[in-house]
């Protein structure tokens, strides 16, 4: 039987690439975003791989829990609904703002999760796959809360890992660096020139080269647990750190 995938955020970027990239594995899908013409239109290109479209909004409890609560047979959950917004100082920045991405990106992930684990634990198998970043690890000037976000998404994949003990079910956190996606225009709210910049005479990378880090990922023995993996372009390093001086 084909193998199911959940993918939030599969109206752009890398959820929309783990869509395409899934379907032609032959895996069928469950695609969920809040921008129910694209999904409209993914499952119109991608046809009988699409499981079923489910409108959705990660940040509204209620609607997660009614509308993934009951679903049964997911093989995948693909946590990957989540914005960073703005690149200001932290008292500078917009408190609604840091608000959006602790909702979506850490309570939106806590919902989905929490909503499907029940049926995951019940059959005794499935992958929680959480889009991190390398935000989550490393500090820069302006990543103040997106950063902290994912720092949530590394730690709480550890610690579902200390609950899943004695299960089969699997839980990898991927960190990925910079990706070309709509990830920027979201960041500068359509400031199409800034969020150009962010790319600009660098080879990012792109969203299928996370759509197939999301499969190797998934399709190891069902033995190996993939605990972290951390994806760089080959044009992103650390830098020194940076000292003030007077
Ligand atoms: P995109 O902006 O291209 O895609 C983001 C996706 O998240 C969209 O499908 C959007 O769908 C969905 N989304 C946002 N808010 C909500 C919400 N409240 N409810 C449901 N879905 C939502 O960016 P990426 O593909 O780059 O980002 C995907 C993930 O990867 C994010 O978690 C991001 O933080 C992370 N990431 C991105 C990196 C990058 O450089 N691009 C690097 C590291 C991590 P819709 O608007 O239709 O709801
Ligand atoms: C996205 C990577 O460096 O723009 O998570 O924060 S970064």
């Amino acid at each position: 039987m084909a193998k199911t995938i959940l993918i939030t955020g599969a109206t752009s970027g890398f959820g929309k690439a783990c869509a395409k990239y899934f379907a032609d594995q032959g895996w069928q899908l469950i695609l969920t975003g809040r921008r129910t013409e694209r999904l409209e239109q993914l499952q119109g290109q991608l046809g009988n791989a699409v499981r079923q479209i489910i409108t959705l909004d990660v940040r509204e409890r209620e609607q997660v829990f009614e509308k993934l609560g009951s679903l049964v047979d997911i093989d995948v959950l693909l946590n990957n609904a989540g914005l960073a917004l703005g690149l200001e100082p932290a008292w500078d920045a917009n408190i609604e703002d840091w608000e959006t991405m602790v909702d979506t990106n850490i309570k939106g992930l806590m919902y989905c999760t929490r909503a499907l684990l029940p049926q995951l634990v019940k059959q005794n198998s499935g992958h929680i796959v959480n889009i991190g970043s390398t935000a989550g690890s490393w500090p820069y000037p302006g990543g103040n809360v997106y950063g902290g976000t994912k720092a949530f998404v590394q730690q709480f994949s550890r610690n579902l890992r200390a609950d899943l003990l004695g299960s089969k079910v699997r839980v990898t956190n991927l960190a990925p660096g910079m990706a070309e996606s709509e990830f920027s225009e979201v960041r500068f709210k359509g400031d199409v020139e800034s969020a150009a910049k962010v790319y600009q005479g660098a080879e990012p990378l792109l969203p299928q080269d996370i759509a197939e880090t999301v499969y190797w990922i998934v399709t190891r023995p069902a033995h190996v647990n993939i605990n972290a993996i951390e994806v760089m372009p080959v044009d992103q390093a650390w830098g020194p750190f940076s000292i003030h001086r007077a």
